[in-house]
């Protein structure tokens, strides 16, 4: 999978030209739909010659950037390379995921067609980002070559592909009045849901795409219900296996970090059972970057930010997850057009700040006072800031301080553990960003888990060092995080869960 960013595939709008109303324009009633709310675009004409499809594609990208949201091409690989786009999607009769997935590289989002449960294990197999299954119900949109599946049928096939960390759409017939009902009604017990809903004609044909959109994600946002307890329960039982995850990879975490915190974020990183290298010289971003692994960006050293953002390209593309520290992101002007530069140059797949550096990034007023935290965040304002970054630059987001919060955009969790004790080490922010990048790179499927579990292992080695006879103050404490890290990681990885105090 590709899973480099996390998109959000709540309201996946698929186009066709031909259910344009008349005195409409395609790209007029996308950029309605955009307006909307809708969460992913595809492009798809079936016939539409190479040189005016790329021409449009250029046109409907242009919009989906101006949103922010992901821009998909229909079978056309060729297309989608010309433009750049996101990802393409593919039917079972076009070219195959594996050949596709050799063309695209990892950097990109593949999603498949899927009627019935072999298409779909295959499609997971090979690494499909997401499934469109489908059709629900009859369709005038596409002449369908089997029976529809009912919501039943997408649910057996979803039930199917348990254990899948991908997503999954639902496509075919699709309008406001049934969309409740798929959306509940396809819902599993398991750990494969339905992420969203693909539609075609009750958007495109729409007279009022623009409130039909927001309507749909309504009734979506509501189906999906935001964190529940249950996704809370689930979340937690996966950290155990995040953690073998680790050790079984031991993957690479290339950090460009701080000069404080260089020596304590490599020992770290080795204490958990990843491998750290801590390089800064631009002549080998490319090479470091071809081992599957992760790339923490923290910016509290700013020597050349050029080599930072090659560096973070250079992951992007090969679809290892870039977790950015923004540290004293809204301390200065310079900072705060840096980290700007970051977030718009490359992808972050997971950012991760204190209080002040979310709040500056989500221009809520954060001010970073140095490079420490600021302390207490009212909830309302913590929850929207991560949530309002995640959902724009479509990533995990998470704001530490005495309750540390993470988003993916939909879901918002609280977490509660940890001890005033971090604020009086340096570097323990920074610290947590290195986990999360450990958890990351061996956890590629689902980096809201990896960067809970990576938050919930240093806050809770941190209970458990001041547990600790021996810890008699900051210096004492800073040794026993380490020693607690390496322990919970290779001893005791239950008590992640035992200990955890999230709320949602
Ligand atoms: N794919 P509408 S059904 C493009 O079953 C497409 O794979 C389908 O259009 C599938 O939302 C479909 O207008 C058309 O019903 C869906
Ligand atoms: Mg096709």
């Amino acid at each position: 999978m590709a899973n480099h960013k996390c998109v959000d595939y709540s309201l996946y709008l698929v186009t066709d030209s031909s259910l344009v109303p008349s005195h409409t324009t395609l790209l007029g009633q996308i950029e309605q739909a955009l307006e909307g709310g809708v969460t992913i675009v595809q492009l798809r004409e079936k016939d539409m010659d190479t040189g005016p499809f790329i021409d449009l594609a250029r046109q409907v990208k242009a919009l989906t950037q101006k949103y922010n949201v992901p821009f998909i091409i229909n079978d056309r690989l060729d297309v989608a390379l010309a433009v750049d786009a996101d990802g393409v999607h593919i039917g079972q009769d076009d070219m195959p995921l594996v050949e596709a997935r050799r063309i695209l590289g990892h950097g990109k989002i593949i999603g498949v067609s899927c009627n019935n449960e072999d298409e779909a294990r295959q499609a997971t197999t090979d690494g499909a980002d997401y499934l469109g299954i489908g059709a629900v119900w009859f369709t005038s949109t596409k002449e369908l070559k089997k029976e529809p599946l009912g919501v039943a049928g997408v649910r057996r096939i979803l039930t199917s592909i348990d254990g899948y960390r991908g997503y999954a759409v639902a496509i075919g017939g699709i309008h406001l009045e049934n969309a409740e009902e798929l959306m509940v009604g396809a819902s599993t017990s398991g750990t494969c849901t339905l992420n969203g809903l693909a539609v075609v004609s009750a958007i495109i044909g729409a007279t009022d795409p623009k409130a039909v959109c927001e309507k749909f994600v309504k009734v979506i946002r509501a189906a999906q219900g935001g964190a529940t307890r249950d996704s809370v329960s689930h979340l937690l039982s996966q950290c155990h296996l995040a953690i073998k995850n680790i050790h079984s990879a031991t993957p690479m975490v290339h950090h460009i970090t701080n000069n404080v915190v260089i020596n304590d974020n490599a020992n770290a990183t080795l204490a958990v059972g990843a491998s750290p290298i801590m390089s800064t010289n631009r002549v080998e971003m490319e090479e470091l970057a071809a081992v599957n692994g992760a790339m923490v960006l923290n910016m509290g050293t700013l020597n050349d930010i050029d080599t930072m953002i090659l560096a973070a390209q250079v992951n992007n593309r090969q679809g290892n997850p870039v977790v950015l520290d923004p540290v004293g992101g809204g301390a200065t002007t310079f900072r705060k057009s840096v980290v700007q530069r970051f977030v718009t140059e490359a992808r972050m797949t997971i950012i991760k700040g204190n209080g002040g550096e979310i709040l500056s990034l989500a221009n809520r007023g954060g001010r970073s006072r140095g490079v420490d935290s600021l302390g207490n965040v009212d909830e309302q304002v913590a929850v929207a800031a991560v949530k309002e970054l995640a959902l724009k630059h479509q990533c995990i987001v998470a704001m530490t301080g005495p309750i540390d919060y993470v988003s993916d955009g939909v879901r918002t969790f609280a977490l509660h553990n940890g001890g005033p004790m971090l604020a009086v080490i340096t570097g323990s922010g920074c610290m947590v960003t290195s986990i999360v990048a450990c958890f990351a790179a061996a956890n590629r499927s689902d980096y809201l888990m990896a960067t809970i579990a990576g938050i919930l292992t240093v806050t809770i080695a941190s209970e458990l060092a001041m547990k600790r006879q021996e810890v008699k103050g900051p210096g004492t404490f800073r040794s026993a995080l380490i020693d607690e890290l390496y322990t919970i990681t290779h001893k005791n990885p239950e008590f992640i869960q035992q200990y955890a105090n999230i709320r949602c």
